[in-house]
């Protein structure tokens, strides 16, 4: 547990009073009277019930194979080719490394692969293309005379119903794509990142003609479809964070996705819209494509996970499903909480300092759970945390998010391919943590998780309404409905065990939990703690005992916030406010982490977002943010918070235990 103190407190008194936000949940509890058999009819329904027992019902525990899954029903899996598994012993990742291990894949449950890009290109990450019709020389490897090509690893694929899908960076190339010297025209010249990276013009047509000739190429090859990279940022103006023309955008990703189906049916195509715009996800729905990452899930999920508490959680659900089928009634959600841009969600909670071990695996069961195709981040379903030295930016440099595969068979990609690239980076240190007990834990509970959800399909595309349970907040469930089907999805988000009446099983399909698991004799259910268990059926929950909220709260950090005074205070800015740091001496940088509109990474360091002045750094923070963490990079955080009276606080996490000073102020927001 870490320790936390308060540093100082400053007055904002011209905020006046705020009213702290907290979630409300819209949707109905579930409507339950203490021993109510009715809501179901179920042949259980006339059993006596009592937690002493009944007939015991066992979960299934049967594996579904996923090429029996609808096409687009899928959790998928994202690998960096390049840090994933070693075939031929020269130290990088290739496609006999991901071959030797489909089993694993398999075994987990997984329908899905996203590779990262294949394509020759200049940078290790290869975002910035060279050639849209190669693949790397170094991911197709030849081993006793065999060869593993990608054709090899997409028939390995797709003999166990495993559909792999490709990173397409479609936006921009390298000045070293040939296409730059021949066709300057089909480059617009506002680039929307730095680097060596190209924007394409949309607006002409053969450049139009020859990306999609690549989007067939692939397909042609047997790709099952393609994650689209910066699909926001086609049509921008200006340069580096210039604003979108999202009109035109869904206009020309319509005519690729419709093009795409021409040339294969079931094509399968999920866009990037990293953006601080809350309504953009969604809206890119409208280029009636299957996919677009669901960024926001990640705090619903974290506080679920914190809190132990479900229900912002299962509102997310409803709303973000309902909101999607408003657009494109044949949409998917694609939750995610890990990537190698955003980072680890492991690495992310450490930074708060609030989630740990169960907690934290609890947050990746609630990810692979959600409904639609749920996306696992390699090495997450081992809670995988990669970290280097030597970097400025510490946690959120992205080397730490790209590190090499910890298999339990060891680690068989060497790190010095991917530390090589970045004159300056190495990795000292590493936490791979795959061979404690807790850790096979973590994976068993994901594979549970993905094998129940394999066994109801209709999960991965339906109709969702919130379920929280009446009394105890660390209950609840999703209802799942697609036609007459009906799949409860039932999680208790709290460290203690909780028993119940549970009516309306017409079947159990699965069970996942971090400790023990969770059991059905008759009408009595035992959920244990941070759990899931799948029913088919709508469930009706009543009599629920086994620990009161507060007995929930098993510790400090997961309840919240408090200051010294035990007044309840929260983390979102009210306005906007700017910060002056003065850190302390054994900092040698500052930066600024916050979430902002509950959707994206505010990321501020030197140069970016935050201004130094000697040894002052200032940051402006804007409205609505939250969870605002200041960090040295490493293990040192401070974090503001506000009271009741529209006081901030900075409160001091002392992480490894060495004392922090510094100063940390605010500006009169007048
Ligand atoms: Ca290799
Ligand atoms: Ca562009």
């Amino acid at each position: 547990m870490h320790k936390k103190r308060f540093l100082l407190v400053a007055s904002l008194s011209a905020l006046g009073t705020i009213a702290i936000s907290s979630c409300s949940i819209s949707a109905n509890p579930t409507s339950v009277s203490p021993s109510s058999s009715t809501g179901g009819d179920s042949a259980s329904e006339s059993t006596s019930v009592s937690y002493e027992g009944g007939d015991t019902v066992s979960p299934r525990t049967d594996v579904v194979s996923v090429s029996s899954l609808p096409a687009k029903a899928r959790n998928f899996y994202q690998l960096l080719v390049y840090s994933f598994a070693d075939g031929d012993g020269d130290g990088i990742g290739d496609f006999k490394g991901i071959i030797d291990h489909l089993d694993y894949l398999e075994d987990l449950g997984i329908g899905g692969l996203w590779l990262s890009p294949i394509h020759e290109a200049k940078s290790y990450h290869a975002y910035d293309v060279i050639n849209y019709r190669s693949v790397n020389s170094l991911y197709e490897v030849s081993v006793d005379g065999k060869s593993y090509t990608l054709d090899t690893l997409l028939s390995e694929c797709h003999k166990r119903g495993i559909k792999v899908i490709l990173d397409l960076v479609l936006n921009h190339s390298s000045s070293s794509c040939s296409w730059y010297t021949d066709h300057p025209e089909w480059y617009s010249g506002k680039d929307a990142f730095g680097g060596d990276m190209k924007d394409f013009d949309y607006d002409n047509k053969s450049l139009r003609t020859e990306i999609k000739n690549v989007g067939k190429y692939w397909l042609d090859k047997g790709v099952d479809g393609f994650r689209l990279d910066a699909a926001k940022w086609i049509y921008n103006e200006g340069a580096v964070n210039g604003k979108a023309d999202d009109e035109k955008n869904y206009a020309w990703w319509q005519e690729f996705y419709e093009y795409c189906k021409g040339v294969k049916k079931d094509v399968y195509v999920i866009q990037e819209i990293l953006t601080e715009q809350d309504n953009d996800v969604i809206n890119y729905y409208k280029t009636t494509m299957d996919g677009d990452f669901d960024f926001d899930i990640r705090p619903s999920i974290y506080k679920a996970a914190r809190r132990g508490q479900i229900g912002d959680y299962l509102v997310h659900l409803q709303t973000y499903m309902s909101e999607i089928h408003k657009i494109n009634q044949s949409g998917i959600l694609s939750s995610v909480i890990s990537n190698h841009d955003i980072g680890r969600f492991q690495n992310y909670n450490k930074r708060q300092g609030v989630l740990e071990g169960k907690a934290s695996a609890f947050a990746g069961l609630l990810n692979v759970l959600a409904p639609g195709d749920s996306y696992v981040y390699y090495g997450d379903e081992l809670g995988m945390d990669g970290t280097c030295s030597n970097t400025s930016e510490g946690y959120y440099e992205d080397l730490n998010f790209r590190t090499p595969m910890p298999f339990s068979s060891g680690r068989t990609v060497s790190e010095k391919y991917l530390y090589s690239s970045v004159p300056g980076k190495s990795m000292t240190t590493s936490t791979y943590k795959n061979e404690t007990p807790e850790n096979s834990t973590f994976k068993a509970v994901y594979r549970k998780a993905i094998q129940a959800k394999n066994r109801a399909p209709m999960l991965y595309q339906c109709e969702v309404e919130a379920k929280p349970v009446e009394g105890d907040s660390s209950l609840g469930f999703y209802l799942a409905k697609k036609g007459n089907d009906r799949v409860s999805v039932f999680f208790n988000a709290s460290s203690s065990e909780k028993k119940m009446y549970v009516d309306g099983v017409k079947g159990f399909l699965g069970e996942a939990a971090l400790e023990g698991s969770c059991s059905l004799n008759g009408k009595a259910l035992t959920m244990a703690p941070y759990s899931a268990a799948l029913f088919e059926g709508e469930i009706a929950i009543s009599n629920v005992s086994g620990g009161s909220e507060e007995e929930t709260s098993d510790s400090s950090d997961e309840g919240p916030i408090e200051d010294d005074f035990g007044r309840e205070v929260n983390n979102e800015v009210d306005g906007s406010l700017t910060i002056h740091c003065l850190p302390p001496s054994n900092w040698k940088n500052v930066n600024c982490y916050a979430w902002v509109g509950q959707n994206q990474y505010l990321g501020g360091w030197p140069g970016k977002a935050m201004t130094k002045d000697g040894n002052t750094y200032t940051i402006t923070i804007p409205h609505g943010a939250s969870n605002i963490i200041f960090s040295n990079g490493s293990d040192q955080t401070v974090n503001l918070y506000r009271n009741k009276e529209g006081e901030y606080w900075f409160v001091i996490d002392e992480g490894s235990g060495k004392s922090l000073s510094g100063a940390w102020y605010l500006s009169d927001p007048s």
